[in-house]
């Protein structure tokens, strides 16, 4: 037995595979319970965890026994009404959300959800409208009016197609020296533009259902890739829908759209909500549409919560 520090680049179940500092890679299974405070996670240990391992040398396999405190990370609930969540990566540096308009459409819904979360972890988050090359005249438009109010929030958006490779250069650039994580629905490119940033690595991709318009949860586990134009990215499986954890709704919700954070020191009461109250700063800027209408309707239906969702169903349709 040795014991080594590294990072975990893959968990499939019960096994994870763990890079050590040196730069071998050896599948670990865990001893001892990790747990984070008030959450009941289902998995233990995520892609980007730092940890010791005991090395079995004979086998070239080992056991994790220690977790280094997260710096970050992005989680979600198992289901929308589940109490358990799920890690869906650990320690990084900043998160891409790769949305399209066709193919499958993405609901702004599901933008404005995985924002939150990278704000209520503070974690920058950049815009990825891939696809671009299928997009008609009209769609076209809307992507611009969308890459306008996400970066008039602070959002940066970049339009761009892995298939054409449009784009990518400044993507790269975006991507460089820093831990990055893929996140978005089944079929919206997640893989295709992982093997074009860097040709060779073959990961996986699906096509689209013809009936349904969505992908076909082509990756299944959380996977970190090194790029060789020095950047390391995390692959992960489609995600439906994306629940929130650990958020507070009346009393943090707001903070996490920064939008609306910024206009609450208007608001006639400090512990304002934007909903009901008398003199918000909040709901006079939407009715001048100086926020945008959709993310104050995605505020309202974060803040009634999920069973509130049931009624609101068409901003889910998905
Ligand atoms: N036309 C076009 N098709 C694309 C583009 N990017 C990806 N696709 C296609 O979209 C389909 C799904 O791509 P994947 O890379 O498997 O999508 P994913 O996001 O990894 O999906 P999951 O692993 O299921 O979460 C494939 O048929 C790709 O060829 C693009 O920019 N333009
Ligand atoms: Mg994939
Ligand atoms: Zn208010």
């Amino acid at each position: 037995m040795s014991k080594l520090q590294g990072t975990v680049i893959k968990t499939t179940g019960s096994w994870h595979t763990v890079k050590t500092d040196s730069g071998n890679q050896i599948d670990c299974t865990v001893r001892g319970k990790f747990r984070i405070k008030g959450i009941r996670n289902t998995n233990p240990i995520a892609v980007g965890d730092r940890v010791g391992i005991e090395q079995n040398i004979n086998e070239n396999t080992g056991i994790i026994v220690e977790l280094e405190t997260r710096k970050n990370y992005i989680i979600r609930k198992s289901t929308k009404l589940s109490k358990e969540a799920h890690i869906i990566a650990s320690n990084i540096d900043t998160v891409f959300l790769i949305a399209s308009l066709v193919e499958p459409e993405t609901p702004l819904m599901f933008i404005d959800r995985v924002l939150v979360t990278a704000e209520a972890y503070r974690i920058p988050a950049t815009i990825l409208f891939n696809k671009t090359d299928l997009l008609n005249d009209d769609q076209k438009e809307l992507a611009e009016v969308y890459q306008y109010m996400y970066e008039s929030i602070g959002y940066p958006v970049l339009l761009i197609s892995a298939e054409k490779e449009i784009n990518l250069d400044e993507l790269k650039n975006r991507m460089k020296n820093k831990t990055s994580v893929f996140v978005g629905q089944s079929g919206v490119g997640k893989s295709t533009l992982i093997n074009k940033l860097q040709p060779g690595l073959q990961l996986k991709v699906g096509d689209i259902s013809e009936t349904h318009m969505q992908g076909k949860h082509t990756t299944t586990f959380a996977e970190m890739h090194h790029l060789d134009f020095g950047a390391d990215i995390i692959d992960t499986p489609g995600i439906r829908s994306f629940g929130l954890v650990e958020v507070d709704k009346n009393e943090e919700l707001s903070h996490f759209f920064p939008e609306i954070f910024k206009l609450s020191e208007n608001c006639r009461f400090h512990n304002c909500t934007h909903t009901h109250e008398p003199g918000c700063a909040v709901k006079e800027a939407v009715e001048n549409n100086d926020i945008p209408f959709t993310r104050y309707e995605n505020y309202l239906t974060i803040m009634e919560g999920d069973e509130g969702d049931k009624y609101r169903k068409d901003i889910y349709a998905n």
